[in-house]
């Protein structure tokens, strides 16, 4: 049992315009930091490590009460994104994206989205990221990914990679939600988009919940991406992020979801967001964000 693909093209997304807080867009060095290439290869795979996708420096201050802040620099950079990761696919390869705020979703997916049409999406995050420019109370795009993914926001996010291209929601799940605004309460209502709450977890066990889970992500698609916000996570484990809730999954579920989904062989892409090391302590985020990933390619712990 071994993912699909031998072969990692890792891609750094130095992006932090789509949150509030400063420092996000340290994440893909800390996580290379904390010994990701070593843990890969040490697991066989082999390495091609693309560094990091350029972002222009932005000084000016979003506008008060701007509802898309920063959106041309986004959108921009996650057009790229897309662009890098089709290439890679193309050629082959596993990308493995490395956020950055959770905004590169975007641009992760509509890139895998050019090559697996019907492609499912495990979304692990304390929020559900289903806002748009009409519900958003922040203006922070890293809220709004998942929505723009299915085809729901600004043009401008929507038609990265063109807008034929997006997730149906019947295929997507959301797993550890426990912040969730009132607008994406609606959206997620109404387009049917299954959440596995920790009220979930906690009921039903993270084994009950990621067979519920695989099955959604798996009938009637050629391939899962896997998307994992750090703050998923509880803060206790995963303190380094920008905008923490508590009562999360703690290291041995998530660990253990990461192993069931290596065990299912079912991923052609992943994408590790939110790590923030200015809001950390001793890069532990950073670290677990590469077991973590180690998990997902084979490792096991205990
Ligand atoms: N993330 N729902 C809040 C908002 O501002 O729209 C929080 C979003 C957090 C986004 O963690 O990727
Ligand atoms: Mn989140
Ligand atoms: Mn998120
Ligand atoms: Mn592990």
């Amino acid at each position: 049992n071994a993912v699909k693909n031998n072969n990692i093209s890792i891609i750094g997304v130095p992006l932090q315009y789509g949150a509030d807080r400063k420092g996000v867009d340290l994440g893909p060095d800390a996580i290379r930091g904390a010994n990701l290439h070593e843990r890969l290869k040490a697991l066989g795979f082999n390495i091609d490590d693309l560094g990091d996708l350029t972002v222009h420096r932005i000084l000016t201050a979003p506008q008060e009460g701007e509802k898309l802040k920063h959106l041309s620099e986004i959108a921009r950079v996650n057009q790229e994104l897309c662009e890098r990761v089709s290439s890679e696919m193309g050629k082959g390869q596993f990308p493995l994206v490395l956020g950055g705020d959770h905004s590169i979703a975007i641009g992760t997916i509509k890139g895998v989205l050019q090559h697996v049409k019907r492609l499912g999406v495990i979304w692990f995050d304390a929020h559900t990221d289903v806002n748009t420019h009409e519900t958003t109370s922040s203006g922070n795009i890293h809220g709004m990914s998942l929505a723009a993914a299915l085809g729901y926001g600004h043009p401008d996010l929507v038609n990265i990679g063109g807008a034929e291209n997006k997730l149906r929601p019947e295929n997507v799940v959301i797993i550890g939600a426990r912040s969730i605004d009132p607008g994406e309460r609606t959206f997620l209502k109404e387009k049917g988009i299954k959440v596995f709450t920790m009220h979930d977890i906690d009921r039903n066990g993270m084994k009950q919940v990621m067979e519920e889970a695989i099955e959604i992500v798996t009938n009637g698609t050629d391939g899962v991406h896997l998307s994992l916000d750090l703050d998923g996570m509880d803060p206790g484990v995963a303190p380094g992020v920008g905008t923490p809730v508590n009562g999360g999954m703690s290291y041995r579920e998530s660990h253990f979801a990461m192993e069931l989904l290596f065990e299912r062989n079912i991923l052609v892409s992943a994408e590790f967001v939110e790590v923030n090391p200015m809001l950390d302590q001793h890069n532990i985020t950073a670290v677990a964000a590469v077991e973590l990933i180690g998990s997902v390619f084979g490792e096991r712990i205990l």
